[in-house]
């Protein structure tokens, strides 16, 4: 019956940050199938499992169909449905209490990983609310990437694999898994095919390891190190790009002194590669131009994030692969509505020194607020009370760090209203409980204000269950209640037209193009000098004293948890399942199939030590706590090193055990307590562990 079909062009969106170009099958409003469109211009034709998949989110029987209101304790699952308008002055009732109590910065406003243009809606609706508080995962997702750049050569450098580079540095990226923001690892394929020389570094042989020259398996956490032991050995020997560090770089003198000390030898120690391999990566990344770092998530699961960061911009800097085709670029945006007018940070000017991470001193122009600063916040009181949280695109009690606090927190608030498809553990902890419409249903523009130089059309394909209603509708009728009625349209989806006015186009004739993409324009720096304070890139930070950073990528005190500590052998890391979306979809049973349970690497040297046979439950426990995985015994992680997944809570338990959310969830096994001071991002990577049998 591929008579029948409709066929629409589209960006798959939420699934991950999204990004492939993708053919749409549509018949009697429903989507019969999903495929890659050849004309994509980040994937040209590639789809993953969980694209394929991805309409299967909106037909599941137990999808949230309507607005709920809590009837019994908190978190105890007994719910009354109640309409739109009901849940909206409920909503707005409580808000605006808690701002008449507390202040309307005793409201927090949540949201997870960046999906789309409701994000930026929603810091829109906390600024015009009044609240300087907007709790978002970037403490672990790209802000110590972007902020970093920021302050060390005026932008975010991001890996260019749209022109040929001869080497690429595969850092701590899974990306034939996760296809990293704005990057989609077709891409990243077809360069290999064509001769482009890989290195992974990575704890784990990842599947790309079969097409690496190298496959460097750090001890994790220790990223910071080997990029200080790279500089070393480049700055030593000479081999940095002379002309670029004389014209554009401030700071060289000092940081080959600093440098000087993290020798191959001493950094082998430290991060387990062998100083060989050290002398060896080091030469072949300064001799390799141009050379990319696709960089990944990992280097920001630390509390070392910024020092790692600012080392490896250092790095790409030095030899010259810095906004060169083929290196790590400034993406130039289109021409587009910018961030701070969407968001209207005009309107609450204050906000730098309000908000709750001021108080801890973290670094400038980092917007968001950490999670571990919120949660604490609301039990300790510090810096303020926070008595209300409206979260949307999140799921806190598996993606913050140390869950039993946040779920302490969560029982601690007086309001909690949450937007989700679906009926989650935070969901579950919730007064109000907002049905969306997602994906497929809603018009909406992906990867806004990511910095990748570009916006993707995601127009509406099928309509929304009745009751189910897009984010940006949701929070243009709250705004209305809760703030000054003239910030907010008439009609919602004037939000979308906002966004690509400038560009002297309406919305559908954006749909009609795909996609918008800023000018190709390699080295700005040479007509405009770097957007730092001394114009150039600043391998010593000119700015440290005055805002307490260090001025040299350091190794800060080592690591968290030194010494050979017998009570704890392993090292524990995690990556993304190729499956899922973080906490996301383990109910598309296409998915649950591939992937049931929740596994947990080890090399099968550390299993026949420990008795442990491939498919056995086992209990792994940190200082901090514990959860259960399955055994998958690999070799692909090193012998002292456990690779567990995160994520995971399950539906089919039921809402009177919030899913079983404590079992297998990462998030148990973290602490909140030590945090990174510049971005408040605790160690959620590279934990001493131990495991056991169940
Ligand atoms: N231990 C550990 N913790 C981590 C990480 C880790 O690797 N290890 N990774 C961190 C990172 S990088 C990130 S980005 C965060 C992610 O953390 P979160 O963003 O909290 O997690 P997600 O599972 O992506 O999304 C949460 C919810 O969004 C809902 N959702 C999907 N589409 C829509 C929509 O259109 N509207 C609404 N309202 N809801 C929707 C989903 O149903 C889901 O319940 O977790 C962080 N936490
Ligand atoms: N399928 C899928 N795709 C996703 C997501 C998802 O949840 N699922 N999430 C999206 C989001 S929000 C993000 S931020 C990105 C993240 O995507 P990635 O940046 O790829 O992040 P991870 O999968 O956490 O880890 C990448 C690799 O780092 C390795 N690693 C673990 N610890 C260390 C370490 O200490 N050092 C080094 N060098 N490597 C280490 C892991 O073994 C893994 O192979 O993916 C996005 N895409
Ligand atoms: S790689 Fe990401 S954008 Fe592409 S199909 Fe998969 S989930 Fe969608
Ligand atoms: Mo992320």
């Amino acid at each position: 019956m591929e008579g029948d079909i409709k066929w629409v062009k589209t960006h798959c969106g939420r699934m991950d940050h999204g990004g492939c170009g993708i053919l749409v099958g549509v018949k009697d409003n429903k989507i019969v199938k999903v495929k890659g469109d050849p004309d994509g211009f980040l994937n040209k034709g590639y789809i993953c499992a969980k694209g394929l998949v991805s309409p299967d989110r909106l037909t599941h029987p137990d999808r949230l169909k309507y607005p709920l209101k809590r009837v019994g304790n908190r978190g105890e699952g007994k719910w009354a449905r109640i309409s739109w308008s009901e849940a909206l002055e409920y909503t707005a009732e409580n808000l605006n209490t808690i701002k008449d109590k507390y202040g309307a910065k005793g409201v927090g406003f949540g949201v997870g990983m960046p999906k789309g243009l409701e994000h930026f809606v929603l810091i829109r609706l906390a600024n015009i609310f009044g609240s300087p508080n907007v709790i978002a995962s970037q403490d672990v997702c790209h802000a110590p990437r972007e902020i970093t750049g920021i302050h060390t050569c005026g932008f975010y450098p991001v890996a260019d694999l749209h022109h040929k580079s001869k080497l690429i540095l595969l850092w701590a990226s899974n990306i034939t898994s996760t296809n990293e923001e704005g990057e989609i690892n077709s891409m990243l394929l077809e360069q290999i095919e064509d001769g482009t020389e890989l290195v992974i570094i990575d704890p784990r042989k990842i599947d790309l390891a079969k097409k690496a020259k190298k496959v460097i398996q750090l001890r994790p956490g220790t990223d910071h190190a080997l990029a200080l032991g790279f500089l070393n050995v480049i700055i030593e020997e000479a081999l940095y790009d002379k002309e670029f560090v004389e014209k554009w770089t401030y700071g060289f003198d000092e940081l080959a002194s600093h440098v000087r000390q993290f020798t191959p030898e001493k950094v082998s120690e430290i991060t387990w590669v062998p100083s060989d391999v050290i002398y060896e990566t080091a030469r072949l990344y300064a001799t390799s131009k141009p050379a990319v770092i696709q960089w990944g998530n990992p280097l920001e699961h630390n509390i070392h994030a910024f020092d790692a960061i600012r080392a490896l911009i250092c790095l790409m800097a030095i030899c010259g692969n810095l906004d060169i085709p083929g290196g790590n670029i400034n993406a130039k945006e289109p021409n587009i509505m910018g961030l701070g007018k969407f968001v209207r940070s005009d309107l609450i000017p204050d906000k730098r020194k309000e908000m709750i991470s001021a108080y801890y001193g973290v670094i400038p122009r980092l917007m968001t607020i950490a999670p571990s600063f919120f949660i604490r916040a609301i039990l300790e009181g510090y810096p303020y009370p926070i008595k209300g949280f409206y979260a949307m695109c999140a799921n806190p009690m598996m993606s913050y760090a140390e869950s039993h606090k946040t779920y302490e927190a969560f029982m601690n608030l007086e309001f909690i209203a949450i937007a989700d498809l679906f009926m989650t553990p935070t969901a579950a902890m919730a007064d109000i409980v907002l049905p969306v419409a997602s994906q497929y249903e809603i018009d909406d523009i992906g990867h806004y204000g990511l910095g990748h130089g570009f916006i993707l059309a995601r127009p509406k394909i099928v309509d929304p269950p009745e009751e189910c209603w897009p984010d940006i509708k949701i929070m243009n009728e709250l705004g209305k209640l809760i703030s000054p009625e003239e910030y907010w349209h008439k009609d919602f989806n004037d939000f979308l037209e906002d966004v690509v006015k400038p560009s002297g186009i309406s919305y559908s004739q954006f749909v009609g193009k795909g996609y918008l993409k800023g000018p190709e324009h390699f080295k700005l720096y040479e007509e405009k000098g770097f957007k730092t304070p001394t114009g150039k890139v600043e391998l010593r930070l000119s700015t440290a004293e005055k805002f307490n950073l260090s001025p040299m990528p350091s190794l800060n005190g080592g690591l968290e948890e030194e010494g050979d500590d017998l009570e704890y052998p392993l090292i524990l890391t995690s990556s993304k399942s190729r499956y899922y979306l973080h906490s996301s979809y383990r109910w598309i049973k296409r998915l649950r199939d591939r992937r049931p349970d929740p596994k947990v690497e080890i090399h099968p040297d550390t299993a026949a030590r420990l008795e442990i046979k491939d498919g056995d439950e086992v209990i792994i426990e940190t200082r901090y706590g514990s959860m259960t995985q399955t055994a998958c015994i690999t070799d692909i992680v090193e012998r002292r090193v456990i690779n567990a997944s995160h994520g995971w809570w399950f539906p089919e338990k039921g809402i009177d055990s919030l899913f079983d959310w404590q079992r297998a969830n990462f998030n148990m096994v973290t602490s909140a307590n030590k945090l990174g001071k510049e971005f408040g991002t605790p160690n959620l990577k590279g934990l001493r562990c131990k495991i056991v049998k169940n």
